[in-house]
């Protein structure tokens, strides 16, 4: 602990920065500028822990290249100008909704980055917004990310926030497919010191096996690693289930529906058939299977590498297949669902897709959204219902999503755009305006979407560190510009202030539909944002209005967060399917699997390329922290030496996809399979004002990756196995 003088003063705040949700113990001097930042050693679910992001939390929140007032862009100049949040309010007042009243609620687009799972701006306010808009074109990170997981857990649990997580501290044995916590710190598995609960994994006696086209350092501290080939991995996991119906291995143990279907879809998936297309060999797969069967508990969790992939939602679907054939679903030490304190299940119908289509390749919605692959074909096609006007917050398509110069150029003609952002990028260099969040210690924090899948309950919620002054919060941008948009009142205060009646109207809602009575509760909370989260709290799971204790008093009672105990069955309450059991095998998915028969009888490409994280990154927007970039670097296409050699390459190389074409600098390694190179995304900073990360900028890994490639049922982007070819530069 750094020691405490009348300068300084140490606080408390959960990291935003990834899903590990870290507590920091902070320390301000008395400028309110960040000195240090260590592990809170008191939180009872991070004890301490920190990555060097959540180090450097400092340097990104006073990063003297972030725009920290509103900026209008000059049209014809080009030319950006500071401007105050009225002014910047007005001139969006002024402009957007007379495109929307000419061309209708479609010609209206919204996409949603990643770091709004992590603020309550992005949770609490931006549902509102997206209804204001009316729009069906709604995008976000999520068809870029994790769609697969949620199509398919919606298919099979009825509701695609039911997503199961493998009980990490207790399980005897994890198979882990397409994850690199080692790098991520865990993704759609909320756990803080990822790496330290594996490494417990094996201290007590259980195994840990890791498939990955790369020996990753996750891969290095596992049991067993298996090469696999890039796109694979539901042959793979089929493999598992023949293997587990064929020799009788099969422990159902919950309730569901569509047994016979999974078996007879997997018969041909003999071990021999897949050992042929992914690189494992049938005995491989098959002793896998006999272990997931014979250890006590199990579990299996397949992320990134296997939901950005063509078959991404069958993959996800036959993760859970398992966990439930090995009697692992639902069970400590197997594929838990988590009971988060505040913001769980509210469906009450069975989740479903394709309520509506995309205009231009009619691909079908999902949670409310259209795949992000058909961004740029819905802003570049002309006819009824074109995208003329944008919003982007907290996003970075053109690096983020699959062939991103076409974004690029899509959102250089738009007639409007809006980018809510901490900074001028690749992205926002097109809005017209850009309106910055505070920095984020002058942000509350509390993790409404992280904690639905973490591996244990907990609750922790932060107040802003530091005040806000005269700007409004990052809720109270989104509240203004959702009335801005729609031609509301944008400027008032007090009781008029936009941010004050978004919460009243929601309060309201939801003690209606509580049940309760006419007359406001006092509830707890400085601010009205604080007060839904009140709410929230005491209606939930641990609510003291359901039986409980829990309110915001005792969250900011315990700064150090909440622990709420071990997962706990949940089943059948969780479920949402018209059948009130788990839909085993769901018919959009069994659909699906003829498409993946058919691709056994194509050859595959010589090379793909995938993707890869680093510890010192996230995506694109922490690039301009200097002791985050600094040494080698981390931009540069990994492949086996044998393949270097083998096409006569030098340091650099083009690799050439049906989108696009890079030159790249080689790292030969090999940790990575023949026939497979590896490029990470995020990079490629050219429209940036981010000195840092100018200076080094890499390259646009998403030029090479195809928007008219999509995972069918969930139409999530395909990063990983796209085929390239490489020539020496
Ligand atoms: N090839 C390839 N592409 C990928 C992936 C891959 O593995 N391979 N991964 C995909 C995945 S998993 C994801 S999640 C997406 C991410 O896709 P995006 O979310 O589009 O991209 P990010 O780089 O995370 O951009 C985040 C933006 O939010 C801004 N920001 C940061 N904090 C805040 C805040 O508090 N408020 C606001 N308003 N803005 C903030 C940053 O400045 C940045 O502009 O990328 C996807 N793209
Ligand atoms: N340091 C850091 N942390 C992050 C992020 C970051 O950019 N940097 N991003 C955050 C975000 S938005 C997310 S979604 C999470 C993602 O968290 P993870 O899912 O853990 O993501 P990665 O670290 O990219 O690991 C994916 C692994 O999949 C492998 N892979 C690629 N293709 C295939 C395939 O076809 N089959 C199999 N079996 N494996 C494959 C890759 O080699 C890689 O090792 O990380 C989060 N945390
Ligand atoms: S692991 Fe994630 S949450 Fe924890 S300190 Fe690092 S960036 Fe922050
Ligand atoms: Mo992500």
């Amino acid at each position: 602990m750094a020691p405490i003088t009348e300068l300084s003063r140490n606080l408390l705040r959960t990291c935003p920065l990834c899903e590990a949700v870290c507590g920091l113990e902070i320390t301000l001097d008395r400028d309110d500028h960040v000195t240090s930042i260590r592990g809170d050693k008191q939180d009872p679910f991070s004890k301490g822990f920190i990555c060097p992001k959540g180090a450097s939390l400092g340097h990104l929140d006073e990063d003297p290249d972030r725009v920290t007032e509103p900026l209008i862009r000059d049209r014809a100049t080009g030319v950006r100008r500071t401007a105050t949040w009225d002014e910047a309010f007005d001139y969006i007042a002024e402009r957007f909704p007379p495109i929307v009243a000419e061309h209708g609620n479609q010609a209206a687009a919204l996409y949603l980055g990643n770091p709004n799972a992590h603020t309550v701006a992005g949770a609490l306010y931006l549902p509102v917004l997206i209804r204001a808009l009316g729009t069906k074109n709604l995008f976000s990170a999520s068809t870029a990310d994790q769609m697969p997981k949620q199509v398919a857990s919606g298919l099979m649990f009825g509701d695609p926030l039911t997503v199961p997580v493998p009980d990490l501290d207790r399980t005897d044995y994890l198979l882990m497919l397409g994850a690199n916590p080692l790098e991520s710190n865990g993704s759609l598995c909320t756990a803080p010191d990822f790496p330290g609960r594996l490494k417990a994994l094996r201290r007590r006696g259980g195994k840990f096996v890791v498939v990955d086209p790369r020996l990753t350092r996750t891969a290095k501290l596992a049991d067993e690693h298996l090469f696999v080939r890039p796109g694979t991995d539901a042959y793979l996991l089929f493999g598992i289930v023949h293997t587990l119906f064929a020799e009788g291995l099969t422990d159902v143990r919950v309730e569901v529906a569509g047994l016979d279907e999974v078996r007879e879809a997997a018969a041909d998936f003999t071990p021999d058939v897949v050992a042929a297309r992914t690189g494992v060999s049938a005995e491989t797969v098959v002793r896998i299977a006999r272990e997931l069967a014979a250890a006590p508990t199990a579990a299996v969790y397949a992320r990134i590498g296997t939901c950005t992939a063509e078959f991404g939602t069958l993959t996800q679907w036959l993760v859970d297949v398992i966990n439930v054939l090995t009697g692992n679903l639902d069970a400590p030490g197997g594929a838990m669902f988590a009971t988060a304190a505040a913001g769980g299940i509210t469906r009450t119908k069975p989740f479903r897709t394709g309520r509506w289509a995309s205009r231009v390749r009619g691909l079908p919605e999902s949670m409310g959204e259209l795949p992000v692959a058909t961004l740029a074909d819905e802003i570049r096609t002309p006819g009824e219902g074109q995208v003329r006007a944008m919003v982007t917050v907290a996003g970075n398509p053109v690096l983020s999503a699959p062939s991103g110069a076409r974004l690029d150029e899509a959102f250089a003609g738009l007639e409007f755009m809006v980018s809510v952002d901490r900074y001028v990028n690749e992205t926002t260099k097109h809005a017209d305006v850009i309106l910055p969040p505070p920095r984020p210690l002058q942000s509350p924090h509390y993790d409404f979407a992280l904690l639905q899948f973490a591996v244990r309950n907990y609750a922790r919620y932060s107040r802003p560190l530091v005040p806000l002054g005269d700007r409004p919060s990052e809720g109270g941008v989104l509240a203004r510009l959702g009335a801005a948009l729609t031609g509301r009142p944008h400027n008032g205060t007090g009781d008029q202030d936009p941010l004050t009646m978004v919460d009243e109207l929601v309060i309201a809602g939801m003690l209606h539909k509580a049940g309760i009575p006419e007359r406001r509760p006092e509830l707890h909370g400085e601010t009205s944002t604080e007060q839904r989260l009140d709410l929230m709290l005491r209606l939930g799971p641990y609510g003291e209005w359901n039986g409980g204790t829990l309110n915001l008093r005792v969250l900011l009672d315990n700064p150090h967060g909440v622990d709420l105990g071990p997962l706990r069955p949940r089943l059948p309450e969780a479920l949402r399917t018209a059948s009130k059991r788990v839909e085993l095998a769901p018919a959009p998915l069994l659909a699906d699997v003829a498409r993946l028969r058919a691709k056994l009888a194509e050859e595959a490409p010589d090379f793909v390329l995938i993707g890869r994280r680093h510890l010192r990154s996230n995506n694109s927007w922490m690039h301009n922290v200097a002791s985050l970039v600094s040494g080698t670097n981390r931009c540069t296409l990994q492949i086996h030496p044998d393949d270097v050699s083998r096409l006569g390459l030098g340091d650099q190389a083009v690799v050439k996809s049906a989108a696009g074409t890079l030159t790249v600098p080689l790292e030969p390694t090999e940790a990575i399979m023949p026939g497979v190179v590896s490029l990470p995304h995020g990079w490629g900073h050219d429209g940036s004002t981010q000195t840092v990360a100018k200076a080094n900028a890499g390259v646009n890994a998403n030029a090479l990756t195809d928007d008219s490639v999509v995972d069918v049922p969930s139409g999530n982007a395909v990063f990983n196995g796209v085929p390239v070819t490489l020539t020496p530069a």
